[in-house]
């Protein structure tokens, strides 16, 4: 099987919900030595895509979605293992990490999480439907190097902006820097709202990351 065949079947295997076919393209991933991160974002995010538009389209209906998403989790929690673990001598920087208020989805979350803990990072993750003030607290009490906030929804992006506010407010926001990141967010939102950075996808974050750690 090629790797282009092993990607397909990755994605495939979340839109169809079909978890053992993911397991056999993840052994099968790992045989003809494709990357946990590849497997991940090209592989299970690509069928997580195809999913929105099928549901955005209205060939398919929520508990659909719910049930791809859960099939995503276990999948990611299966590749996850094969992530080498980050050099654990040094940290490469504290980083409070949560969806904001009012917004569920945490798939994406958890993968940014993953690849920045496989790259150093020490991650504090204040969950989804994440409080802002949880955002705020952990960052005192960890004495954070950046907060980084998800948001899938335009009605939830919103709280993005409040996060910088309420950090100002907190009096910490010089002391911390700020990624943003989730579907609907973009370069442009990131400028508006006055954060440090934006990242795309879960392999942007820690190229971000790395980036805001060296400011
Ligand atoms: Co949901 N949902 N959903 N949903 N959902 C979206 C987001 C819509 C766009 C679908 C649509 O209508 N077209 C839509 C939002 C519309 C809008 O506001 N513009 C929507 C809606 C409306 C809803 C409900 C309101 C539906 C309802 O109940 N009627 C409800 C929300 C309830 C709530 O939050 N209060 C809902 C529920 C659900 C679930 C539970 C069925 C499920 C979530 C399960 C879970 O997350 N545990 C779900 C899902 C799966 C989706 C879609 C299909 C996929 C999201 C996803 O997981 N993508 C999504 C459609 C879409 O996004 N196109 C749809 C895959 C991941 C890997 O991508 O973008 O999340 P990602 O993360 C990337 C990237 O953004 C970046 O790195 C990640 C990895 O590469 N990144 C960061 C993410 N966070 C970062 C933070 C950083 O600091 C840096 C980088």
């Amino acid at each position: 099987m090629t790797r282009d065949e092993i990607l397909t079947k990755l994605s495939e295997a979340i839109v169809d919900n079909d978890e053992d076919a993911g397991l056999e393209a993840i052994e099968q991933g790992i045989k003809e030595g494709l990357s946990p991160v590849e497997m991940i974002e090209q592989g299970l995010s690509a069928g997580m895509l195809d999913v929105g538009e099928m549901f955005e389209d209205g060939e398919i209906f929520l508990p659909q979605v719910m049930m791809a998403a859960s099939t995503m989790a276990n999948l990611v929690e299966v590749v996850q293992k094969e992530i080498p673990e980050g050099e654990k001598a040094e940290s490469a920087g504290k980083i409070v990490l949560g969806t904001v208020e009012g917004d569920v989805h945490d798939i994406g979350k958890n993968i940014v999480k993953v690849l920045l803990q496989a790259n150093g990072f020490e991650v504090y993750d204040v969950g989804r439907d994440a409080p802002l003030e949880s955002f705020i607290e952990k960052a005192k009490e960890v004495d954070a190097d950046i907060v980084a906030s998800s948001a899938l929804m335009t009605g939830t992006m919103q709280f993005q902006a409040t996060l910088e506010e309420m950090l100002k407010d907190a009096g910490i926001r010089d002391r911390v820097k700020t990624m943003i990141g989730g579907a609907p967010c973009t370069d442009h939102w990131a400028a508006k709202i006055g954060t440090d950075a934006y990242a795309e996808n879960a392999s942007e974050a820690v190229t971000k990351a790395r980036e805001l750690m060296a400011m």
